[in-house]
């Protein structure tokens, strides 16, 4: 398994599980500086990142891209794939793709997280889902082209009514057309979830594409209460080789939450 640790770009994501938030060189130089292999970036759209400037950066840290977060499309735009409005669904599409494109460029996935909205009055379950669907299989299959997965990210109850579980995830991934999407596994969003986090992990098996690294109060690995064992237990019998991606809150401060985690990757998830 590989570390990696989040970057946000984007001013409205103040108090985000996001654990720097001070532009790319200072996120980067503390990552490698810690010895993260990766950082996960938050950006408020495609356009924001200037292609030559990242690989120069990632170059000079012997970084990678671990992913790229589509959220500030909800954020600032309140786009999202299931939404009522045609109009709105395809803008929230072009901005996914366009990330997916930026992504694809570094070798990464992107990530849909809160861009896959929720049901409500104006949109049933199963239209907001047949919404969502018919998005992944386009942008899943546009994934391809770039060698990477499009990464689905079931979230916890308050934040979303669609699916909150792996195992409803995996079921309903598997009657979509592509076969290109893969789960995010997000430790926090499981903790309120699951009855058995590893045993959700077990289940998903070869779906696993991503894991965000957080423990149950959202704080770095270590400062909450998961049980961080029996999980890389799971993940080491599925033989998941990605990422444990740290959207952690910056909390007591970045550098404590961004030392602790890699102390508890090494302790947990490194070589033996
Ligand atoms: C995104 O990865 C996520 O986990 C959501 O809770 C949005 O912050
Ligand atoms: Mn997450």
């Amino acid at each position: 398994m590989r570390s990696a640790i989040t970057v946000s770009l984007v001013p409205e994501s103040k108090g985000g599980p996001f654990v720097f938030s001070q532009g790319l060189p200072d996120a980067c130089e503390h990552a490698a500086a810690l010895g993260f292999d990766a950082v996960e970036i938050f950006p408020p759209s495609a356009g924001a990142i200037d292609v030559a400037d990242l690989t120069r950066l990632l170059e000079r840290h012997r970084l990678r891209v671990a992913a790229v977060g589509t959220g500030a499309g909800w954020v600032v735009r309140k786009l999202t794939l299931s939404h009522g409005d045609a109009a709105v669904r395809q803008d929230a599409r072009a901005f996914v793709r366009a990330i997916i494109d930026l992504a694809g460029r570094f070798g990464a996935p992107a990530i849909i997280g809160s861009m896959q909205g929720r049901w409500d009055a104006a949109v049933s379950r199963d239209q907001a889902l047949a919404y969502l669907g018919e998005a992944l299989n386009e942008l899943g299959d546009h994934a391809a082209q770039h060698g990477v997965p499009l990464l689905y990210e079931p979230l916890n109850r308050y934040e979303t009514n669609l699916v909150n579980r792996l195992g409803d995830t995996a079921a309903w991934l598997r009657t979509l057309r592509t076969k290109n999407v893969r789960i995010l596994a997000d430790l926090f969003h499981m903790g309120i979830e699951e009855t058995d986090s590893a045993a959700a992990l077990r289940a998903a098996g070869a779906m696993v594409g991503h894991v965000h690294f957080a423990d149950s109060n959202r704080h770095a690995i270590g400062f909450g209460q998961t049980a961080v064992a029996p999980i890389i237990g799971a993940l080491r019998e599925i033989g998941y080789a990605g990422y444990l991606s740290a959207e952690v809150l910056p909390l007591p401060d970045a550098m404590s939450a961004a030392r602790q985690t890699i102390a508890a990757f090494r302790q947990h998830a490194g070589p033996r």
